[in-house]
């Protein structure tokens, strides 16, 4: 099984500012443990990261035929994209939303999310563990 992992705008400055909200660690801390969690599961994972919401979506249609399942992270781009939900669409493969904090207890614009709709499950709120949690759940839907 191969997986693809991909993170939007921004989530390369974790460890950096904010803290109290997206941790100490860093985004080469988070790669590490999505590694580490695909490793121990015998899966196969590339990880990307761009702050542009057009490379998110070429990065997506560039996953049909090659990767089993997504997880995405869409960063602020959750809230906004439209063009990021038709991708995940488009390409049909399954796909899990991931966010680090708890988007639903924020700010109210942080609990619309646009991909969802294009998403099999959601993890919100368990930090780094959700995307584990989002690898788990793409095995168990292959099986
Ligand atoms: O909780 C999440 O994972 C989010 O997807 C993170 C996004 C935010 O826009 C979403 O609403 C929820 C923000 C990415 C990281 O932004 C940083 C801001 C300051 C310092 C470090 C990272």
């Amino acid at each position: 099984m191969k997986l693809l992992v991909i993170n939007g705008p921004n989530l390369n400055m974790l460890g950096v500012r904010e803290p109290a909200l997206y941790g100490k660690q860093d985004y080469t801390a988070l790669c590490l443990y999505i590694r580490a969690a695909c490793e121990k599961r015998n899966i196969e994972v590339d990880i990307f990261q761009s702050n542009h919401e057009g490379a998110l979506v070429d990065e997506i249609q560039r996953a049909y035929g090659r990767y089993d399942g997504i997880v995405i992270n869409p960063a602020a781009y959750t809230h906004t994209s439209i063009a990021i939900l038709d991708a995940l669409k488009a390409v049909g493969l399954p796909a899990v939303e991931v966010h680090l904090t708890d988007i639903d207890t924020r700010e109210a614009f942080r609990r619309v999310s646009y991909v969802r709709d294009a998403c099999i499950a959601v993890f919100a709120g368990h930090g780094f563990e959700g995307y584990e949690m989002a690898v788990a759940q793409l095995i168990s839907a292959q099986a």
